[in-house]
């Protein structure tokens, strides 16, 4: 009984898994492994905040059903009344400073977090203006290059390269509309805000491409807004660096991006 019920438990696990993999342009449900150390941070704080809070949860239910079974009416003499503890000093201060404490290690830890993530960093080897718009995004590298990543859902959009183990500074613009940067394995949803920048950087440890959507509904087009994160050795990136370089006409100002309307 056991073994089949396991067998189901891993046919509907393995439906979930294959169902979500290879989604156009979707992302994956299940948790990804973080690859910089801001991802890496999100999943800690979320492992650390969940883990407590399932323990407690379980605790919770298993007293309240031993409760229920142990002390059920059937089984008391008749008229029979409970010890009465309301108004227990004890009690009242205890039940009250423990979710407070729970809730306010959660509030630090958040603080925390986010302070390192999504406060303009100084020591960058790299920085990089995301502009959001509606719909695609623009990566301006400031020495000329700009990658164009247009939304699609016909395939993959062209992705965003940086070098491996570099710290990148991201800065975030709207040009029309609040749109968010969002790749799971890489960092928290970053806003992009017309008018108002906010700071992010991704520090990639491996070769390889992660996936990303937009995280703010933007307009029709919003589910187009795929994103995808390429890192590549820094000989590779050189090279592509160079080829960005050499199609890429210099233009004195900033060429005209796509029209919001
Ligand atoms: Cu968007």
């Amino acid at each position: 009984m056991a073994a089949r019920a396991r067998g189901l438990f891993g046919l509907s696990a393995a439906a979930f898994l294959l169902s979500s993999c290879d989604g156009l342009g979707g992302i994956s449900p299940i948790f990804p492994t973080p690859v910089s150390p801001n991802g890496e941070g999100i999943y800690a704080l979320y492992v650390g905040i969940s883990i407590p809070a399932i323990i407690i949860f379980i605790g919770v239910e298993v007293a309240l059903l031993w409760v229920v079974l142990r002390y059920r009416r059937s089984r008391q003499p008749a008229g029979y009344v409970p010890p009465q503890i309301h108004g227990h000093t004890g009690l009242e201060v205890a039940w009250t400073l423990a979710p407070l404490a729970v809730v306010l290690a959660i509030a630090w830890f958040s603080f925390v977090e986010l302070q390192r993530d999504f406060q303009p960093i100084t020591n960058e080897q790299m920085l990089v203006v995301v502009r959001g718009h509606q719909f695609g995004w623009d990566y301006d590298y400031g020495n000329g290059v700009v990658v164009h990543q247009e939304g699609t859902l016909a395939g993959d959009v062209v992705p965003f390269v940086v070098p491996v183990n570099t710290l990148v500074k991201l800065q975030f613009q709207g040009t029309d509309v609040i749109h968010s940067w969002w790749v799971p394995a890489i960092s928290g949803k970053t806003d992009a805000v017309p008018g108002y920048d906010n700071f992010s950087w991704l520090k990639i440890n491996q070769v390889g491409s992660w996936r990303g959507e937009c995280a703010e509904l933007c307009g029709v087009g919003h589910g187009t807004m795929q994103i995808i994160v390429k890192a590549m050795s820094q000989s590779d990136y050189d090279q592509w660096l160079q080829k960005q370089l050499a199609s890429q006409k210099p233009s004195p100002s900033p060429s005209p991006s796509a029209s919001p309307g």
